[in-house]
């Protein structure tokens, strides 16, 4: 039964028949898929980001998102549908904004907000009544209704009544062919019961599934709970894969059979470590707000101090690997097969290949890299690839480099890598990903 009268009926209406005007702060691998679909649902859409070439290539109709190709987004820029500007004051003529801009750590595992605070900052300035605001970056619960509420009630607009507010986890999985934003379930969850009505009929005209839930804070303990629930078991399964190397048991085949059991069990994999800036990153949201609670989270301290352990684990894997053809790290010559921080994507955020690099030239390795999707790397951590340290830039080589190294380390098992010919062209190989699954070879080592 809906509630909605004068300026939310208002609203109700310009978001059932399409007039309303969106907005999305963040053009990243969230904020441009969304803004596609709702220009795809007929939408007038103004993508906001400060980064103006991003603005540009979204203007000129070219895509740099993986997921989103040219030749979806070109027509819809080119019908005067989506467009896009690094100035906020474009908020002034928007009805509705989606916040979708990064919720990295701080080198202390802290929330870094800065992004989230700022955005917030602009849209306080040019709130207006009528306007529904949305929340989609992954943050700890209580965020939207303890911080960002009170900033955008300065302007004297109240929540529910002039202005309506949510919650709404984004759950993009880069690189996904089944699941991509239309199809997959959103859930959203307002700081007034208009709001969450509001922010479901508006999810409602673009998506396929809406699941509307009571407040803001159970909407951002959803998406915790998923990646936590994610982070841990990969955390589990990887300490699973250190007792089997102890034990000589093959890991892969214990999962692969324990996958047999048609109920209560779902597979995870061991690996080089936890990329990407989500998994490794959202349950210390959530470990960071429960401690201010005065509840230790301690399953996601020890799943973190595991997957953060891999990539030296996989270090002393190669160490042992080279050592069974008496040649030792330093001075080998060591090619990264695959850098990016899972399969078939260009990412290389907290990509663990990073740090197995890192390791391996500490050690006194010549080290080079081959990766189809992303042309270079750069090394030096602390600047999160910002650097114009030419020395901290590392490009990457063809194939044919592994056919004159001491060992190959096949780190993210892209698609597009040819296993056979690797098999055949390297004399050592450490396999971090059972892509070489049935291969059996002197020379292949595995987790
Ligand atoms: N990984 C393992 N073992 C596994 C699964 C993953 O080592 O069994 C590693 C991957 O190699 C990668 C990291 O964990 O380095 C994260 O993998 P991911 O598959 O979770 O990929 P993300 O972070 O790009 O996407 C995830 C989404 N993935 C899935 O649900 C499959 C989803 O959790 C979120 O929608 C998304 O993060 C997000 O934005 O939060």
């Amino acid at each position: 039964m809906s509630n909605l009268q004068g300026i939310s009926a208002a609203l109700a209406e310009k978001i059932r028949n399409k007039t309303a005007r969106v907005g999305v702060v963040g053009l990243g691998y969230v904020g441009l898929p969304l803004a596609v679909e709702y220009a795809q649902a007929g939408f007038l859409v103004t993508g906001i980001d400060l980064n103006v070439k991003k603005c540009d290539m979204v203007n000129a109709g070219e895509s740099y998102i993986g997921d989103i190709p040219t030749s979806v987004l070109a027509p819809l820029v080119a019908k005067g549908l989506l467009k896009a500007t690094s100035d906020f004051a474009a908020l002034r003529d928007l009805d509705t904004v989606n916040i979708a801009v990064p919720t990295p750590l701080r080198k202390t595992k802290d929330p870094d907000m800065s992004f989230i605070v700022a955005s917030s900052e602009e849209i306080a300035k040019y709130l207006h009544p009528g306007m529904l605001v949305i929340l989609e970056s992954t943050t700890y619960p209580g965020t939207t209704d303890e911080l960002v509420l009170p900033m955008l009630e300065k302007s004297g607009l109240k929540v529910g009544k002039d202005f309506f507010l949510c919650f709404s986890p984004e759950r993009v999985d880069p690189g996904n062919p089944n699941f991509q934003t239309k199809n997959i379930p959103k859930v959203v969850g307002g700081t007034t019961p208009n709001c969450t009505e509001l922010g479901s009929l508006f999810y409602a005209q673009a998506l396929d599934h809406v699941v509307p839930v009571s407040s803001t804070q159970v909407a951002e303990m959803v998406k915790l709970l998923e990646n936590t629930f994610r982070m841990i078991n990969i955390g589990l399964v990887n300490e699973i894969a250190i007792m089997c190397d102890g034990m000589g048991i093959n890991v892969w085949e214990v999962i692969e059979a324990a996958a047999t059991k048609p109920f209560g069990f779902m597979p995870f994999f061991p690996g080089p470590g936890l990329g990407g800036h989500c998994i490794p990153i959202d349950p210390f949201y959530l470990s960071w707000k429960s401690k201010q609670a005065g509840v230790e989270a301690r399953f996601i301290e020890l799943a973190g101090y595991i997957n953060g352990q891999m990539p030296k684990f996989v270090v002393s894997k190669v160490a042992k690997a080279l050592n069974e053809v008496c040649k030792s790290v330093k001075g080998s010559k060591i090619v990264i097969y695959g850098v990016a921080y899972k399969r078939d994507i260009d990412d290389v955020r907290e990509s663990p290949a990073l740090d197995i690099i890192h390791l391996l030239k500490q050690m006194g390795a010549h080290i080079e890299y081959v990766d189809p999707h992303v042309a270079q790397i750069h090394l030096d951590h602390s600047d999160h690839g910002h650097s114009s340290n030419p020395d901290s830039i590392m490009k990457g080589v063809a194939h044919d480099a592994v056919k004159t190294a001491d060992c190959v380390v096949i780190v993210t098992n892209h698609t597009a890598f040819d296993y056979k010919k690797l098999v055949e062209d390297s004399a050592l190989i450490v396999d971090t990903r059972n892509a070489l699954k049935g291969v059996k070879s002197d020379k292949v080592f595995r987790l």
